[in-house]
């Protein structure tokens, strides 16, 4: 599409919107300032480079697909995440994980790495003028293979475990205050078990002692935030969960922490958008995990869906930029990774897009009027108004290729880079 086509369709749209007292050139602004928090882990299929080489294993959590063209070292994924940053319009930070260091070919176990070993990480992401997010490695581990980390009843095991978060949240702060930008530090763990439990409070317990002793050292707010992630179940905690959401949101609101809300994290039928302006009150902010869950918690790619949708309206009628953070949890080996990662991201925005251009305030109005028949009758006339014609102006404004087009570059990256990689 060429740029008068693409002009021509947005100012159109601009006057559609403008009768609902919407200016689209506000509304892109707004969603210019939205940064979101990539997890570095599509790119690799939740590997890591760790010596010996790491796969994914434990934790019951699962990639599923070898498509071709992984990402093999920090140099690579580095390179796949520069792809995937120039296919998606704004700034937006990657979030790493503690098993992502750079070890030189060196076995350092996880109760030693230093920030050293994610120097190289902040060196880029300084290049790419953009923040980093952490999250504690307490997976594919020999060390948690029994399925129990921080709650293990082996003394050794747990203190193991401890010593490792406690390193994280020191690498976290480093890593904010060298990029002067708040650097999240993401606690999950995969504890729990298969089977009916007969003591669930003896674990909890445990959880909370570990993490009264992880938290106990204080690090300036401006530099690391602590953020908590519960679960449902697992492959292989089907019956037991030591970190239930319940837990950790008592604990956060306590201890004042953030709290994760993994969308995959949830019963079915939950609605992780109704959550927010419940908790939001009481809490000092909430990260999320967009993922996609089919018919449990498989980490498909995101897609412009109901519940994503539905979630991004609750954060912009919520207005609390200071209290929301995104982050991305997804891997898909199935397709093409920088495809997977693309696909999800654009849908992200798309929806924060949609729901930025949804005239609030009237329906407010009829809500309050008691109109709920107009109020139905809107929001559904609303599902087909022209997005796509401001979306397409954002990302040619944003110098990022526009829908359909984007397929071509990937494709070529593909054949130029990821398939070279065999
Ligand atoms: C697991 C959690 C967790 C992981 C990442 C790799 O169920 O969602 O966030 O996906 O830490
Ligand atoms: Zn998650």
């Amino acid at each position: 599409m060429n740029d008068e086509k693409i002009n021509n369709a947005y100012d159109q749209a601009q006057e559609f919107f403008e009768e609902f007292g919407i200016n689209t050139a506000t509304v892109l602004k707004q969603l210019q300032s939205y940064s979101l928090s990539i997890h570095c882990w599509q790119g690799d299929d939740v590997g890591g480079f760790e010596t010996p080489e790491a796969e994914l294993k434990g934790g019951g959590i699962q990639v599923t697909g070898r498509y071709p063209g992984k990402a093999r070292s920090i140099s690579e994924l580095q390179q796949d995440l520069e792809k995937v940053l120039s296919l998606v319009p704004g700034k937006h930070g990657i979030s790493l994980h503690a098993s992502y260091g750079d070890f030189k070919g060196k076995r350092v176990d996880r109760d030693q790495i230093t920030i050293d070993h994610f120097q190289n990480w902040i060196d880029w992401a300084k290049t790419m003028g953009i923040h980093l997010d952490f999250n504690c490695t307490l997976f594919s581990h020999p060390k948690a293979e029994s399925g129990f980390t921080l709650t293990s009843n082996d003394k050794e095991i747990r203190t193991f475990w401890i010593n490792h978060v406690k390193r994280c949240r020191e690498i976290s702060a480093k890593i904010g205050k060298q990029l002067n930008h708040a650097c999240i530090h993401n606690i999950w763990i995969p504890d729990g078990m298969k089977d009916i439990p007969i003591d669930r409070m003896k674990y909890r317990m445990m959880l909370k002692d570990a993490l009264d002793e992880i938290l106990a050292e204080k690090y300036p707010k401006q530099y690391m935030r602590d953020s908590l992630e519960g679960k449902l179940f697992g492959i292989g905690s089907e019956s037991y969960v030591v970190g239930t959401h319940d837990f950790y949101l008592s604990y956060a609101i306590t201890n004042k922490t953030l709290i994760t809300f993994d969308i995959g994290h949830y019963h079915p039928t939950e609605s992780i958008a109704d959550k927010i302006s419940a908790v939001l009150p009481f809490i000092e902010g909430i990260v999320f995990h967009l993922s996609r869950g089919v018919r449990w918690d498989s980490d498909h790619v995101v897609i412009l869906n109901d519940e994503i949708i539905q979630i991004m309206e609750e954060i912009v009628k919520c207005n609390a930029p200071d209290k929301i953070f995104v982050c991305t949890d997804w891997f898909d080996a199935s397709i093409n990774r920088i495809a997977a990662y693309v696909i999800g991201l654009r849908a992200i925005l798309k929806a924060l897009l949609m729901a930025l251009l949804k005239p609030w305030d009237h329906l407010r109005e009829i809500e309050e009027e008691g109109d709920y028949t107009r109020r139905l009758a809107l929001l559904e006339d609303l599902k087909t108004v022209p997005i796509g014609a401001v979306w397409n102006y954002y990302c040619n404004e944003m110098h990022v290729p526009l829908d359909f087009e984007w397929i071509q570059s990937m494709k070529k990256y593909e054949k130029d880079v990821l398939l070279k990689r065999r």
